[in-house]
C-alpha cells in the first residue's frame, strides 16, 4: 500500500483536513513536531495579519491511538480560527438570518494570477469567492501537517528534510513592495540527506522520482517553476561538466559533485537530495491590476482584500513538507510493511546489501 494525501477544507471555511492511507502501524507521532512544522509554516516576514488570527493546531480523528499509528486511514483536522468571522459568508448550509461578518457581499472582481476567473468559468460561478476558498494557500496548512506526519516515518530510516529560501534581500525586497503596496516572490530550496539509492524507477514516468517531486511542487499555490538539482543550468553545460563522476571507497559508491540533486533517471542514487521552487508574487494586490467587472463586463480594478506582501519562508515549509511526503510515499513503495517493524527490516536488509553509505 502507498501513502495517499487527500485533503479538504477552504480558506475561511471551519476547518481544513487531511486524510493520510497507507502509514505503517506502530508508528510514534510527535505532537509538537507536528504542530512546530505549522508554526513554521505560519511564520516569515511579509506573511498578513491573518496569521495573528490563526494559531494552527492539529486534531486527530482516526488513526492513532495513544500517539502510535494504527495502520489504518490517519484524519488530520486544522481549524480555522478566522472562521468566526464568516460563520454567515462560509455557512456550509444555507444560512439562517440576515447577512453579517465577512463573505456577505459576492466578489465580481477577479484578480490576475489567482484562481478567480478561470474558476468562475470552469464552474459556473457568479462569486468569485467560491473559487478563490480552496485555491487559497491556507490549503497548505494541511500538507504541512500531513508532511510533519512523513518525516516522522522517514527519521525511522535516517532520512532528515530541510528547507532554507534562496533568494537574498528578502526582507529588504519586502519592505520595499509593501510600501509600494505590491507583493514579492523567490525562491526555495529543500534538501534530503539519508535517501538511499533506489527509491522511485525509471521503469514508468509516474514512478519517476523527479516527476514525482517536480508534481507535488508544482502542485502548490503559486509555484510557477521547479529544479532538481543544478535543473536548468544543465543547458548550458557539456555533458563532461554536467554529470557527476562515480567513485568508489570503503563506504561504497559516491560523487565529488551532486549537479544531478541527488536523483538520476527518476531514481534517487544515494546522494542528497536537492529541489528547488521558484514562487510567484503573490497575486492580491493593494495595487490592483486591471480586471474587468464580472457582472457588468466593465472595466474594473482586481478585488483588493487583505493578503501576504510575501509566503516565501512560508513556501518553503509546505516544500519541505511535499518533498518529505513525496520520499515516504517512495519509501513505503520500496519497502512495504503493514508495521513499521516490517517497513524497517525491509530497509535494514536493503541497505546492508547495497555497496552505500548515508550522506
Ligand atoms: C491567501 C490569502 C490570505 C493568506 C492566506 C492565503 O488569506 P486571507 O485572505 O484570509 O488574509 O493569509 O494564507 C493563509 C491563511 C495561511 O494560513 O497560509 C490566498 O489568497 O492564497
Amino acid at each position: 500500500m502507498t501513502l495517499t494525501l487527500t485533503t479538504a477544507g477552504e480558506s475561511h471555511g471551519p476547518a481544513l483536513v487531511a486524510i493520510v492511507t497507507g502509514l505503517p502501524a506502530g508508528l510514534v507521532l510527535e505532537r509538537t513536531a507536528i504542530e512546530n512544522d505549522l508554526r513554521r509554516r505560519q511564520q516569515g516576514y511579509g506573511r498578513s495579519p491573518r496569521q495573528q488570527i490563526e494559531t494552527d493546531e492539529i486534531e486527530v480523528l482516526a488513526g492513532l491511538r495513544h500517539g502510535r499509528t494504527l495502520g489504518t486511514p490517519l484524519a488530520l483536522v486544522v481549524l480555522n480560527r478566522d472562521h468566526k468571522n464568516w460563520t454567515w459568508g462560509m455557512s456550509p448550509w444555507p444560512p439562517e438570518g440576515g447577512p453579517e461578518g465577512k463573505g456577505k457581499e459576492p466578489v465580481t472582481l477577479p484578480r490576475p494570477g489567482h484562481a478567480d476567473l478561470a474558476g468562475v468559468m470552469k464552474y459556473d460561478l457568479s462569486d468569485v469567492r467560491d473559487a478563490l476558498e480552496r485555491a487559497s494557500a491556507r490549503h497548505t496548512a494541511a500538507v504541512v501537517a500531513a508532511g510533519a506526519v512523513a518525516k516522522g516515518l522517514l527519521a525511522e530510516i535516517g532520512v532528515r528534510v530541510e528547507s532554507s529560501v534562496v533568494t537574498d534581500d528578502l526582507e529588504k525586497r519586502i519592505d520595499e513592495a509593501r510600501a509600494e503596496r505590491d507583493t514579492v516572490g523567490g525562491v526555495v530550496e529543500v534538501r534530503a540527506t539519508g535517501v538511499p539509492p533506489g527509491l522511485g524507477s525509471y521503469a514508468t514516468k509516474e514512478e519517476r522520482l523527479d516527476a514525482r517531486l517536480a508534481w507535488a511542487l508544482m502542485g502548490t499555490q503559486a509555484v510557477k517553476g521547479v529544479e532538481i538539482g543544478d535543473g536548468f543550468g544543465l543547458a548550458a553545460l557539456r555533458g563532461s561538466e554536467a554529470h557527476d563522476e562515480i567513485l568508489r571507497d570503503e563506504g561504497g559508491y559516491r560523487r565529488e559533485t551532486n549537479r544531478a540533486g541527488g536523483i538520476e533517471a527518476g531514481v534517487s542514487n544515494g546522494e542528497e537530495i536537492v529541489v528547488r521552487a521558484a514562487m510567484k508574487p503573490l497575486p492580491t494586490l493593494m495595487k490592483p491590476l486591471r480586471s474587468a467587472d464580472l457582472e457588468t463586463g466593465e472595466p474594473a480594478q482586481a478585488l483588493v482584500e487583505r493578503s501576504d506582501v510575501a509566503a516565501v519562508e512560508a513556501l518553503a515549509v509546505v516544500a519541505e513538507a511535499c518533498v518529505a511526503f513525496e520520499l515516504a510515499r517512495a519509501a513505503k513503495e520500496k519497502f512495504g510493511g503493514d508495521a513499521l517493524v516490517d517497513f524497517m527490516a525491509a530497509w535494514q536488509a536493503y541497505v546492508e546489501r547495497i555497496p552505500w553509505s548515508a550522506r
